[in-house]
């Protein structure tokens, strides 16, 4: 009776990890409390996580989430003070008709709580997603780091992991032009983790002084709060063609890194360099990266406008979908070490986050693999109130002098006070640790904790000094004891002033159709931009990365490329030499890195791709059944769109489920299209204008496309054209088996059937 009246948090969350008592006391209170549900509850709800999650899925941090789970299944409403109510539909008045009364301190609690419940988004990354998966290690690295969860293979450490854009605010579209975070919050034994990154592995500046001006110029105009989710305005490109550092990091923001088809299908960067430390103290410079399994790829840019409008919420569902249906997104986690004798080797600095480390030069080690296998069971209380900061770190992984890292280990734990409204949001489910707490930190605002110890200082004698501090050994943490020896001086380094040989590297590296996609990019964010002036310093900087493609832009532009001249430099500081700051235009030909190209990525699957298959009554039922076999036993998701909704009847009579009309989805929500016959359905579908201009638009953007012979009809009826010299176009499967088809929508994309010719979709 008495465990029953005590709330679970206070045992689960203070849990001394080593001691049996409390262990077994946890398993009596959880045990006691799925007693309590399983008398009152009649009809549990199916995504009950404490009942329906396999054990695989069950890691540590779910386990210890599952204490704060509420799920009022079966049960009574009642006020937030557990009174049971009665009439949930009036409020209590004088009379039927008469005034409310002050009194009704049921109808006070209601409101009071729904006007409180917004909080303030995130000042960046307020639009994301989150999901919870493991790490797993393939093998330990003793000999770069100490860290726990770096070293044991038989340790499934529990993530969260949250993707973002960055501009837009947290109700706007995911398919906006933007660079999207990634951040994951490793719960290790020793410490939550978190890796805070980016899918580009380089940034707009080199210092965090300037990133409150970088933001300002991305965000929304302020006098009329335009364009919502969108760089291609005045304020932004003003800001990156006077800051001649974006240079490298606007080739990847315009490449189509920027529109990803998924946020299963980016990679991830740390982006900085970090440092790694080992046992006895050694450390290397380290760049992390997250390769996904199912290879990076990208959505056209008329593509991503038209998801826009058709599903703003295309990466979040994408990620639930694919969740939700078993098919789990995988990253490998990789390193490039770094020695510290081989730090001043390159010709950049590797403290400077708008350069990047070519895998070339270093290879990319993978040491384990993250899976996302649960969809969070509440929006706000986990992927809301996530609260990631680069300054989470374990003992063996340590910082270095990157100036954009420095002032980042101020701003994160600044933010999450004013967004979740005080110092106690280390508390917060989601983001506690599952290693022990315990310290002198005491009181504030929600504090949750029950401190029970009359000291709240250490040294004590009081309590025996407890909590005491831990040793190296105990797993204390130490910092990484750099030798400095320098003047305190506010200045940027020499070694930083190469602003462009990367960003013309990371062109050179791109495939045509992605040079192509640049070009087109930069033609409409720069075609947004009011101001000449600014148009015309932007191809200025544009001309020192690579002087064809100044060219293309500027002729979409209807402008001219300016003489060569010197970008005009941006922030010299007042009192600085001027001549430091603007003679340089340095360049070295570093040529190109293939894995900076997407044409690149592994093209091998067609997991998860959705695929629109267009049938309306009379379909060919052996084709429809045929292909349809097959892209599952592919792990694809084929859908039928039909001319109607409910269910269409195929050749034989038999009822096939409709998935969406042509009024209820649009072809750019999917990855390819298949066509099968059935002389009833074709005619149908191809009398339908939305049909036709369905099957076009997939070709235009590029998508594998299948069609059974009768089938075929309906690509003739639309604005499909030929191929070269009349044949069949690329990635377009006529009377095709149904691996033909496969191995088409495995290829992704057909980029060279763009625009030869055009088509008007
Ligand atoms: Fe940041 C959020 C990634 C530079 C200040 N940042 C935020 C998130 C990601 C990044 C993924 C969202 C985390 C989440 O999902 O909750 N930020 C980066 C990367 C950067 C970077 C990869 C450069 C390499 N950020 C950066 C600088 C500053 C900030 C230089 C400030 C000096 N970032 C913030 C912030 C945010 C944030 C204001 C907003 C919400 C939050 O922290 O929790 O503190």
């Amino acid at each position: 009776m008495l465990i029953k009246n005590i709330p679970h948090r206070v045992f689960t969350q203070n849990m001394c990890k080593q001691s049996k008592h409390c262990q077994l006391l946890n398993v009596v209170i959880q045990h006691t409390h799925t007693t309590m549900k399983d008398k009152k509850t009649t009809k549990p709800e199916a995504n009950n996580p404490a009942q329906v999650s396999p054990p695989a899925q069950q890691s540590e941090k779910l386990q210890k989430l599952a204490a704060d789970k509420e799920n009022g299944a079966g049960e009574f409403l009642t006020t937030n003070q557990g009174l049971k109510i009665n009439d949930n539909q009036n409020s209590l008045k004088a009379g039927e008709r008469g005034a409310t009364l002050l009194e009704d301190f049921i109808l006070r609690e209601k409101i009071t709580h729904f006007d409180h419940e917004r909080i303030p988004e995130r000042i960046v990354h307020a639009r994301g997603s989150g999901a919870h998966g493991v790490f797993e290690l393939y093998k330990p690295i003793p000999e770069l780091t100490k860290a726990g969860f770096l070293n044991d293979t038989s340790v499934k450490t529990p993530v969260f992991v949250r993707f973002s854009t960055v501009a837009g605010s947290r109700g706007s579209t995911d398919l906006a032009r933007d660079v999207r975070g990634f951040a994951v919050k490793f719960y290790t034994q020793e410490g939550n983790f978190d890796l805070v990154g980016n899918n580009m592995p380089v940034f707009f500046i080199q210092d965090a002084i300037k990133f409150p001006d970088l933001v300002h110029a991305v965000k929304p105009e302020p006098h009329n709060e335009i364009p919502q989710a969108a760089s291609a305005h005045d304020t932004f490109w003003d800001f990156i063609s006077l800051m001649p550092e974006s240079a490298h990091m606007i080739m990847w923001a315009m490449s189509d890194r920027g529109i990803p088809r998924s946020y299963r299908m980016m990679e991830g960067f740390g982006v900085h360099t970090f440092r790694l430390i080992t046992a006895e103290g050694k450390s290397s410079f380290v760049k992390f990266h997250w390769k996904p399994l199912l290879g990076v790829h990208s959505v056209a840019w008329d593509e991503a406008k038209k998801i826009s409008g058709n599903d703003p919420d295309f990466h979040r569902r994408d990620l639930w979908d694919a969740i939700e249906s078993g098919a789990f997104p995988e990253w490998e986690f990789g390193v490039q070490i770094v020695s510290e004798e081989d730090e001043h080797k390159f010709d950049f600095d590797i403290l400077d986050p708008t350069k990047l480390i070519p895998e070339e030069l270093v290879p990319v080690q993978r040491i384990g693999k993250m899976t996302l296998n649960r969809n969070p069971d509440n929006f706000f209380a986990e992927t809301e109130q996530v609260a990631f900061h680069v300054g989470h770190v374990v003992p063996g992984i340590d910082f270095t002098n990157d100036p954009l890292l420095q002032g980042r280990l101020f701003s994160y734990t600044d933010t999450q006070l004013l967004r979740l409204g005080g110092p106690n949001f280390h508390e917060i489910p989601i983001n506690r640790p599952v290693s022990p707490v315990h310290n002198n930190q005491r009181d504030g605002h929600m504090r949750q904790t029950i401190n029970t110890s009359r000291t709240s200082y250490e040294p004590n004698s009081i309590s025996g000094n407890s909590p005491r501090q831990a040793t190296v050994a105990e797993g204390g943490f130490n910092s990484y004891q750099e030798r400095i020896d320098a003047r305190k001086i506010r200045d940027r380094s020499e070694s930083f002033f190469d602003h462009f040989s990367q960003a013309t590297m990371f062109f050179n590296s791109q495939s045509e159709p992605e040079k192509n996609h640049i070009v087109d990019a930069l033609r409409f964010e720069l075609g947004k931009v009011e101001r000449e002036e600014i148009r015309k310093r932007m191809l200025g900087i544009l001309s020192i990365i690579d002087a064809s493609l100044a060219k293309k832009v500027a002729d979409g532009l209807g402008m001219e490329v300016p003489a060569p001249e010197q970008p005009i430099n941006h922030g010299v500081p007042a009192d600085a030499d001027p001549a430091k700051y603007e003679s340089k235009i340095i360049k070295s030909a570093l040529g190109a890195s293939a894995a900076l190209s997407m044409a690149n990525t592994p093209k091998d699957s067609i997991k998860t791709r959705m695929i629109a298959i267009l049938a309306t009554d009379g379909v060919k039922s052996a084709e429809l059944s045929a292909f349809k076999k097959a892209l599952l036993a592919e792990g694809a998701v084929p859908k039928i769109v039909a001319t109607h909704g409910g269910f269409i009847k195929d050749d034989k009579g038999a009822a096939v489920k409709v998935d969406f009309t042509f009024l209820t989805t649009a072809s750019v929500l999917f990855d390819a299209v298949y066509i099968p016959g059935g002389a009833a359905s074709v005619k149908t579908i191809a009398a339908e204008a939305d049909a036709l201009h369905f099957v076009t638009e997939a070709f235009k953007h590029c998508k594998a496309i299948a069609a059974s012979s009768e089938g075929e009809e309906i690509i003739k009826a639309s604005q499909v054209p030929a191929g070269p010299k009349g044949a069949t176009p690329p990635g377009v499967v006529i009377n095709g088996k149904p691996a033909d088809f496969i191995s088409a929508v495995a290829q992704h994309r057909f980029w060279e059937r763009e625009k030869k010719p055009d088509v008007p979709a």
